[in-house]
């Protein structure tokens, strides 16, 4: 065969893989849109990569990437599955059976992943691959046949170019793109008419006043200092970590929590309405995630609103620990297959532990939860703060590991105290004279008593804190710094309520939070 002729095969080769991968994405997605969302071969091998990704790179890509840590793993997945379309395509044109074996056999581990996910409904999650992988193993069989030979399966004796299929070739595959793109779009908007019934009845939710509103943020907790963050952070700024590739979408007019385990005496399942028509409180806690290295941005304040999730408790009969209850451990479980086990001793011993509605004075967010969420002042999210929550079960540690323990997190992770400086910005240069350093400190349930700041090697020097809000919440600080010229280190550490100031002892996110004063170069002019 000639170069061109062995050029233009590898090419028309590749292109016959992209399109038919392109062709199988198109109506796994549509089955998946008729099947279910999660059932998707994307949705599903991506969930399984998160599930086994090494907890150093997964904390990685959610302190790089934060709350697009999902969308830079779908362009991975497209990126990988670009590259392995045009590999099988390559192989198709010369083996055309080994190519279409090759994408059966995605389909194979597609339908293994979307039936073995926590959130599996059974055997017809694997529909969506194996319908995918029929459509792509047939398309790339009938490209890469009128890629390479007319009528023959090799080139005619002596030939030194093979003949193509030209016609043939462009004809299927323009028919393929045109088809596919039109599928995916299809998929797409049912998808949207799919969560239609969960839109609704998140815009049919009344939140009643709360019985037990809390106190009003205090106007001293905000400071009016340029670049410091609100107080209160906005639904829409608020940071969002989880492992759901697709943000679950519950109806809550279906939706059920359940309660049952060790030493429940009453097993109940609660409906949404159910927890409406209960006490309502309102409370400001601020959330952290364990993955927030020194100085991070997963951390946000918001008012919730909920029921006490002690009481729910203890009218199934649970008692904790230190009152003789037999389960020292709640797991919640989410609709999405997530775990996340709490202290029944923290969530009873009085301190606001909620199943939580509202998120500063909305229905939670779809992103945070809706239609219900847990939350337990003083504990990092992963282990407390379940979203999408559809089950309690009390057990004990020594008996059960959730997802994230079972990934080298430790089993219990109070919330370390810390603090962070917000402004100046790290080497922003600013004029010789007073700069307003300010930021804010942490220790949720023990709350902040004093906060320091060192200029250089200079002695610890108090800031002025703002108005605490409750101990639940962050609270802002500030100091005058009378700053001359050169490049200046300011470091800033928090002393909680209980006295014990935050430990200068540099510890990475795992396994229980990062630890470490946050401390900042700055040039002044
Ligand atoms: N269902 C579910 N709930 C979850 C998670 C998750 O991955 N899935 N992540 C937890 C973690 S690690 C944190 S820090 C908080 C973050 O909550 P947010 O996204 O509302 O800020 O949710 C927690 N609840
Ligand atoms: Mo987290």
């Amino acid at each position: 065969m000639g170069r061109r002729g062995a050029r233009r095969r590898a090419y028309l080769g590749a292109l016959s893989g992209l399109l038919a991968g392109y062709a199988a994405l198109a109506a796994a997605e549509l089955t998946a849109a008729a099947v279910r969302p999660q059932a998707s071969p994307v949705v599903a091998v991506g969930g399984a990569a998160i599930d086994r990704t090494p907890t150093a790179l997964k904390d990685w890509a959610i302190r790089n990437f934060g709350t697009n840590d999902k969308l830079v793993l779908q362009l991975g997945i497209v990126a990988v599955l670009a590259v392995l379309a045009v590999v099988l395509g390559l192989v198709a044109v010369r083996h055309r059976r080994v190519g279409s074996a090759g994408v059966l056999l995605f389909g194979v581990i597609g339908a293994l992943a979307a039936t073995t996910r926590p959130d599996s409904t059974g055997i017809a999650d694997a529909a969506p691959s194996v319908i995918g992988a029929l459509v792509g193993a047939w398309l790339l069989y009938a490209l890469s046949g009128r890629a390479r030979s007319t009528a023959a399966e090799e080139p005619p004796e002596g030939s030194t170019e093979p003949g193509w299929d030209r016609r043939g070739f462009i004809t299927l595959a323009t028919a393929a793109a045109v088809i596919s793109t039109g599928a995916g779009l299809l998929a797409r908007s049912s998808r949207g008419t799919q969560d239609v019934n969960a839109v609704s009845s998140r815009n049919g939710v009344k939140l009643p006043a709360p019985a037990s509103p809390g106190k009003p943020t205090p106007a001293g907790a905000q400071l009016a200092i340029p670049g410091i963050g609100a107080f209160i952070t906005s639904n829409k700024d608020f940071y969002r970590v989880d492992t759901a590739l697709v943000v679950p979408m519950v109806d809550a007019m279906k939706w059920r929590l359940r309660i049952h385990g060790k030493g429940v005496t009453r097993p109940v399942t609660l409906t949404f309405d159910d927890l409406l028509r209960r006490p309502l409180i309102e409370r400001a806690i601020t959330l952290t995630c364990v993955s927030n290295e020194v100085g991070g941005p997963l951390i946000g304040n918001a008012r919730w609103i909920g029921v006490s999730l002690a009481d729910v408790l203890a009218e199934s009969g649970v008692r904790p620990p230190s009152k003789g209850g037999p389960a020292d451990q709640l797991v919640a479980r989410s609709v999405d297959g997530m775990t996340i086990g709490s202290p029944v001793e923290d969530i009873m011993d009085g301190r606001d532990a909620m199943l939580a509605l509202g998120m500063n004075g909305q229905p939670l967010p779809f992103a945070h939860g809706f239609p219900v969420r847990m939350l337990v002042p003083g504990l990092y999210g992963y282990v407390s703060a379940c979203k999408w929550i559809e089950d309690i079960e009390l057990t004990t540690f020594a008996d059960y590991d959730a997802y994230w323990v079972k990934r080298d997190w430790a089993q219990q992770a109070p919330i370390k105290t810390e603090s962070r400086i917000d402004t100046p910005k790290p080497s922003v240069s600013r004029k010789a004279g007073t700069v307003m350093v300010a930021g804010v400190a942490w220790a949720q349930h023990r709350g902040i008593e004093k906060v320091e700041v060192r200029v250089d090697d200079g002695p610890w020097e108090r800031a002025t804190l703002a108005e605490e809000d409750t101990r639940d919440t962050w609270r802002q600080w500030s100091y005058p710094w009378q700053a001359t010229s050169g490049g200046h280190r300011l470091t800033v550490r928090a002393t909680d309520g209980t006295g014990r100031t935050q430990t200068a002892k540099r510890a990475d996110p795992v396994p229980d939070g990062a630890s470490g004063y946050h401390s900042i170069r700055v040039e002044i002019g």
